[in-house]
């Protein structure tokens, strides 16, 4: 008996500042009912889905910048995807802007019959802790988040074990490497990027690239599935790109999005098309020298002196 699993992205489009909660909540409603008509069991969605990328901007009053934030999750406002989801017995991945206490995070969940089964907090934080001179855009994480203190773990989700990670996170191979050290079969991701991520000046073909690069290496070297929700189109003036997919353990993009709006893409994933992989040339216990690996773990940056 095969063992598959439907698996549906929620690309949304643009939230700008002036939506509210109850707009984007209604918006995730109805992405949702999408892919449950198409038979989904599980929906992504994106990074800070619940408004829009507010990081690009450099904010120092408390209450502007806590009104990004959920304290409660579920909230009233949030509790409707929640319910919805309990209904149409399928699950979501959701990620938001958490705070826990007095503590700040970028995070993402794991909802399942209408409860939380996962939690991740995002642990590569990209950007920078202040605003930047001359910068056509800002990118402030490293100033409104801390770094996630729960790793990477990987949940037992019935008929899969799912990982999470969250846009920045996509583009570090250790990320996936962790998770498919737990034998993860799916890694679920939402991301925020920037069509031009100003410091770089690169040329307009590269930021599609290197969505999908990390994505197509990581799903194949990690014999897992990665489904990957982008949220998209133009946000208070700052094109941000698309690309939404589900990418396959052969390294494949099974589907895509075409848009940049709000769309479902779905997918029916073989989970035992990893197996060929995990059985051969990627069987981590027989080909894998951790014996000669620590400098991953021993280095944070490059230097030259000798291991
Ligand atoms: N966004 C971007 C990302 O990693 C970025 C930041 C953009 C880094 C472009 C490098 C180049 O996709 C988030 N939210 O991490």
């Amino acid at each position: 008996m095969k063992r598959t699993l439907h698996l549906a992205v929620a690309q949304t489009g643009p939230i700008q500042a002036h939506h509210s909660r109850k707009e984007v909540v209604a918006r995730l409603c109805e992405l949702l009912k999408e892919a449950a008509s198409r038979g989904a069991r599980w929906v992504v969605f994106p990074e800070l889905t619940l408004t829009t990328f507010f990081p690009r901007w450099s904010m120092d009053d408390p209450a502007q910048v806590r009104s990004y934030f959920e304290a409660e999750m579920p909230s009233p406002e949030t509790l409707p995807l929640f319910e919805l989801s309990r209904d149409l017995q399928v699950g979501f991945y959701l990620g938001y802007a958490e705070l826990a206490g007095e503590r700040q995070f970028n995070s993402s969940i794991l909802v399942d019959g209408g409860k939380i089964i996962g939690k991740y907090r995002k642990i590569h934080i990209p950007g920078d802790a202040q605003a930047q001179e001359n910068y056509p855009v800002q990118h402030l994480e490293k100033k409104y988040f801390e770094v996630g203190d729960l790793g990477f773990p990987v949940f037992d989700a019935g008929e899969a074990r799912i990982g999470m990670c969250i846009c920045n996170d996509r583009r570090w191979p250790e990320t996936y490497r962790v998770m498919g050290l737990q034998a993860v079969d799916i890694v679920m991701v939402g991301y925020n990027t920037p069509v031009a991520y100003g410091r770089l000046g690169e040329p307009a073909h590269l930021p599609a690239l290197q969505n999908q690069l990390p994505l197509k290496a990581s799903a194949y070297q990690n014999t897992c599935w990665i489904a990957a929700a982008a949220k998209a189109g133009v946000e208070e003036g700052i094109p941000m790109i698309g690309g939404s997919c589900i990418v396959a353990p052969t390294g494949e993009i099974a589907v895509q999005a075409l848009s940049e709006d709000d769309e479902v893409i779905n997918y029916v994933c073989d989970l035992d098309l990893a197996n060929g992989y995990r059985n051969n040339i990627f069987n981590f216990a027989r080909h894998r020298r951790p014996e000669h690996y620590k400098a991953i773990v021993e280095r944070t940056g490059a230097d030259t002196t000798p291991l």
